[in-house]
């Protein structure tokens, strides 16, 4: 085996020789990163009809991919925890016996990139150097994986300089396991349609994947290393791998707090980071900005506050219902040098998809290949299609997005997708009370992942498909950063779409999120009034600013109201998720639960902030 010179780590090759005789690829290709590298694979891959090239003055340095219809999400099914214990995986995650699982890897990557190219894809979670970065390397016989790589994550070939002759990595091994018969045409995206696995060896911490080039299954760096990997790392280490957007917020005082926000996939954490303030907000000097849209890598810093980076450079962001007015600066970011995947093909060259423009366009081809009309009965986007833009293409990109050191974190929001029940907001009483309703959230499943849709499943945290151990010891991380933390950030709850009793959504959203997050960064600073309710406290209708919006105290009430019944519902499926983490649930968790009965005990039959 041939290596490059500026790879000087033994370990390293010694790795990468034996997947190059395990995988039996026609070529290697060592990726240094650089435009010309990226340029040169897109080029190949419209080709070799992978990529369609976007009309250079719409939508410029850009292309379309279309996904085999069998490879549209993440596989949760298919994804596996292989930790030696199976306890140590817990009862929420897939687990086979690490020598199991290696044999049936051993025989499935057995020449499964023959006839392709094994790409060598050296990369960094956080910014090169960082004392909170992880380096990565990922084998791949995908190039759309390998650009989509170069946009998500600091790539290239600076990451052998800070790995040197010995420096720890995650060795990411990905296929496609689609190996080519002599003289067999290849297809645009081929995936295996009949077996996946996404497989993480947590005490190695190593990562392969095999059957599917989409997403979280094939970049290797996000869900798989800066979640599932990261989030073991992180417990030994003391710190947190969360799925988290990161934000900053800047008063008219000029005052910067930032912000963390946990909510599972599909559900507007993309927006929330971009999110565009009301005009009289803006006038008065308020500023919304983004470190990060995905995920957050959080350590105590020597003052005793939590300090987060973002360890991607990229936004894989969901494009059906996004458009200029509901993230304007998610629309910039895509508007040039970027990847889409499984969106609208214009007749003009351009994209669309559900939700972009008022207007449709007449015709279109959808993101099977098939022609399409507004009166089409199926949609032109799948639903979980992405868009892979750059960071630095945000306009609202926050000055430290990208400082090593990380931002100060004041709160943590959690927020999950429900019809009803919960309330638009609610901060917890205290630490240990905040870590309770980050564990028992519930979210209305999307597209996002494989299954049923719009059913509710408790995801802890937002997190229970990339948690990378068990869920009980998960909850106890989070308290121990309560145990020892003085001054920790204060903890939230938000609910954007609850819905109304003719099933619309009774909170506008969007922008308008601004009068909430404006109280809450408030309420982390000890300033903004508000009410004890028994689930939390809560704003009264007169505390949010309401200034630019007619929205009414009735309406408020809804979007506010605690029904007891529900709660009690409520109440019943946490004690559900607690007793599958029976052996190793906190017994913190069973106190607040007592608490929270006791005091909805005494609540009338519907209980909102004006009613008393
Ligand atoms: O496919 S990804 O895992 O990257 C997107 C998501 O589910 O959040
Ligand atoms: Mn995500």
């Amino acid at each position: 085996m041939q290596f490059p010179d500026y790879i000087k780590h033994e370990r390293l090759k010694q790795w990468v020789s034996e997947m190059v005789d395990l995988c039996k690829p026609d070529k290697v290709r060592f990726c240094d990163g650089s435009q010309e590298e990226y340029d040169q694979l897109c080029e190949e891959m419209v080709e070799a009809g992978t990529f369609i090239r976007l009309n250079p003055e719409k939508r410029p340095n850009s292309f379309l991919a279309r996904s085999d219809p069998s490879d549209v999400a993440r596989v949760e099914d298919r994804t596996y925890i292989c930790s030696i214990s199976k306890n140590d995986a817990g009862p929420t995650n897939n687990w086979m016996a690490p020598k199991e699982m290696k044999e049936i890897m051993a025989g499935l990557f057995d020449g499964c990139m023959r006839g392709r190219t094994l790409y060598v894809i050296p990369f960094s979670m956080g910014p090169l150097g960082s004392p909170i970065a992880q380096i990565g390397i990922e084998i791949s016989d995908s190039a759309y994986v390998v650009v989509n790589m170069k946009l998500m994550t600091r790539m290239g070939k600076s990451v052998y300089d800070v790995l040197g002759e010995d420096g720890e990595y995650v060795p990411c091994a990905h296929t496609v396991g689609a190996p080519l018969e002599p003289g067999q045409k290849d297809v645009p995206w081929p995936c295996n349609p009949t077996t996946k696995y996404i497989v993480h060896y947590p005490e190695e911490r190593a990562i392969w994947s095999y059957g599917s080039g989409y997403g979280g299954n094939a970049l290797l760096g996000k869900k798989c290393l800066a979640l599932r990997i990261a989030s073991v790392m992180a417990r030994q280490e003391g710190w947190l791998a969360e799925h988290m957007l990161i934000l900053g917020v800047k008063e008219p005082s000029g005052r910067k707090s930032y912000v963390a926000a946990a909510f599972p996939s599909a559900c507007g954490k993309t927006n929330f980071a971009m999110l565009v303030p009301p005009k009289i907000f803006q006038d008065e000097g308020w500023e919304v900005t983004t470190v990060g849209d995905d995920i957050a890598w959080i350590k105590p810093g020597p003052d005793g506050r939590l300090y987060a980076i973002n360890p991607e450079s990229g936004y894989f962001g969901v494009a059906p219902g996004t458009s200029n007015e509901t993230n304007l600066s998610a629309m910039q970011s895509c508007a040039k040098d970027t990847i889409f995947t499984n969106v609208g093909l214009t007749d003009d060259g351009d994209v669309w998809w559900e939700g972009m423009t008022k207007e449709k366009p007449a015709h279109a081809i959808d993101w099977k290949g098939n022609d399409w009309t507004p009166e089409s009965t199926t949609p032109v986007a799948h639903p979980n299609a992405r868009f892979t833009a750059p960071a630095i293409n945000n306009p609202v990109l926050d000055p430290a997005w990208d400082d090593p050191a990380g931002v100060p974190i004041q709160a943590f929001i959690f927020g999950g997708r429900r019809s009803n029940t919960v309330p638009l907001v609610y901060q917890a009483f205290n630490w240990n009370y905040g870590v309770y309703l980050a564990a028992t959230m519930g979210s209305e499943t999307t597209a996002a992942a494989f299954g049923q849709q719009g059913v509710v499943r408790r995801d802890p945290f937002a997190m229970l498909p990339f948690a990378g151990y068990h869920m009980g010891d998960y909850f106890n991380h989070w308290l121990q950063f309560g145990r020892e933390i003085y001054n920790p950030p204060r903890i939230f709850s938000v609910n954007w779409f609850r819905k109304d009793e003719n099933g619309k959504f009774a909170w506008p959203g969007f922008g308008e999120n601004m009068r909430v997050l404006k109280w809450i960064v408030q309420r982390s600073h000890g300033e903004a009034v508000s009410v004890e309710s028994p689930i939390g406290w809560i704003p009264n209708y007169e505390n949010l600013d309401w200034r630019g919006l007619d929205f009414s105290r009735d309406q408020f009430d809804k979007v506010m109201n605690m029904n007891l019944s529900d709660w009690q519902q409520e109440v019943l499926l946490h004690e559900e998720l607690f007793i599958k983490l029976y052996d190793r649930l906190p017994k913190e968790m069973i106190n607040m639960r007592e608490l929270i009965l006791s005091s909805l005990w005494r609540t009338p039959t519907n209980w909102g902030p004006t009613h008393e």
